[in-house]
């Protein structure tokens, strides 16, 4: 098939996930259109089967901010006619799927008919979306996507909750490369971070409000009084300035590395020995997933589709949003016994295995063939 992927191309998960994906099915043959304004980040290297179009719009003194939306929307027409695109696949519903719907009604009008599944990440819908300021056109277009995806049930429900959507929406949840995420000997650089063997806490995410990276050093602070300890603060965003004053309030700063943005979060995640992810509102969660995948189990909150990726004391622990105390008391449970330790480990592990990028990338593919089958337009498309 030639598909056309339109994400955000930052560190976001949507554009990580969007990224991964098109990576995968352009191994298996298809030639994977990127359509966004940078080069999406993880798109190393030369492959075959994939293309990037950068949107430009034009900068004029009129636009207090630039039209981002047409110049995607005239981006998407021009490369469905001239690449023969077979489908679109859009991550993130805002503002991707309002400019897939108006490419889709440009090309109509020109005799081109072109399938779009709208694929749904989180804030798009819990955050963003459902505000006011966006709610009556994300339902607009959602309703006319020939398909709509969801990372989960939890955000599945969510959708149906704050919107009014006529359509149905498959579940298809975030997925694992294994060939990349998995435990590796770091021993060395342990050794650096933790040189008298202290127990290693991570935590990686875009420090955004909605992630409570506060919680993550309050529960810090409590657990480096019972044992010894460092974390790990993996990203970059908002709220870091507030978090390393926080730091320096509680006087843990010693025992606090913030790495800033990192390429290869597994190399960090090969030293942990728990990802904590406090947030307010997840989706999914595909740093936990990712760290499960490196063998590291999870202490987190009970927030959105969270408690679809991490079990309940068999791969980590959750506790109500906000509640760094009893958080605080599953990482004790979990890192003070060693045995205890390496089962949930070994349970984290088993659990990201059932999210294989060979289990998740074929329901993909035939979400799309259904999607073109149905829709009727592939015949057009031909
Ligand atoms: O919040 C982020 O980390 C970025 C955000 C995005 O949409 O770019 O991530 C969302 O999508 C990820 C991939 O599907 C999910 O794993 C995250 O849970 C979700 N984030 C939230 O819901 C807050």
């Amino acid at each position: 098939m030639k598909i056309g992927i339109v994400c955000y191309p930052t560190y976001g998960g949507s554009g990580v996930v969007a990224t991964e994906l098109g990576k995968a099915l352009a191994k298996k043959g298809h030639k994977v259109h990127f359509i966004t304004y940078k080069e999406p980040v993880r798109l190393d290297g030369f492959h075959e089967n994939i293309f990037y179009h950068e949107v430009s719009g034009l900068d004029y003194p009129l636009f207090q901010n630039p039209p981002y939306e047409s110049a995607l929307a005239s981006k998407i027409v021009d490369v469905v006619k001239f690449e023969r695109l077979d489908l679109l696949h859009v991550h993130y519903a805002i503002p991707h799927a309002s400019a897939a719907l108006m490419a889709q009604n440009i090309l109509k009008e020109q005799g081109i008919f072109i399938p779009f599944i709208t694929t749904l990440h989180g804030t798009d819908i819990t955050l963003v979306g459902r505000d006011a300021s966006f709610q009556p056109v994300v339902e607009y277009s959602m309703n006319h996507s020939d398909g709509i995806t969801a990372v989960s049930e939890s955000l599945k429900r969510d959708t149906l909750l704050f919107f009014e959507v006529k359509k149905h929406i498959e579940v298809i949840p975030n997925f694992i490369d294994f060939s990349r995420f998995k435990k590796t000997d770091k021993d060395h650089f342990k050794k650096a971070i933790a040189p008298q063997g202290e127990k290693i806490l991570i935590h990686v995410s875009n420090f955004r409000k909605v992630k409570r990276v506060e919680d993550v050093v309050q529960m810090f602070d409590l657990l480096i009084k019972k044992i010894p300890a460092k974390l790990l603060l993996v990203g970059d965003g908002p709220e870091r300035m507030s978090i390393e004053m926080l730091c320096r309030n509680l006087g843990n700063c010693e025992h606090v590395r913030f790495l800033g943005k990192q390429e290869a979060v597994e190399d960090l995640l090969a030293i942990a020995d728990l990802f904590v992810l406090p947030s307010e509102s997840e989706s999914f969660g595909l740093a936990a997933l990712e760290a499960m995948a490196c063998e590291v189990p999870v202490i987190s909150s009970n927030a959105g589709g969270i408690a679809e990726v991490n079990i309940q004391g068999e791969t980590g622990f959750m506790s109500n949003v906000g509640d760094y105390e009893d958080m605080a008391k599953n990482a004790l449970y979990i890192l003070e016994d060693a045995e205890r330790l390496l089962q949930f480990k070994q349970n984290a592990l088993a659990q990201a295995k059932r999210f294989d990028l060979d289990i998740i990338l074929p329901r993909y593919e035939r979400y799309y063939d259904q999607v073109c089958g149905s829709s009727g337009w592939m015949e057009y498309n031909i």
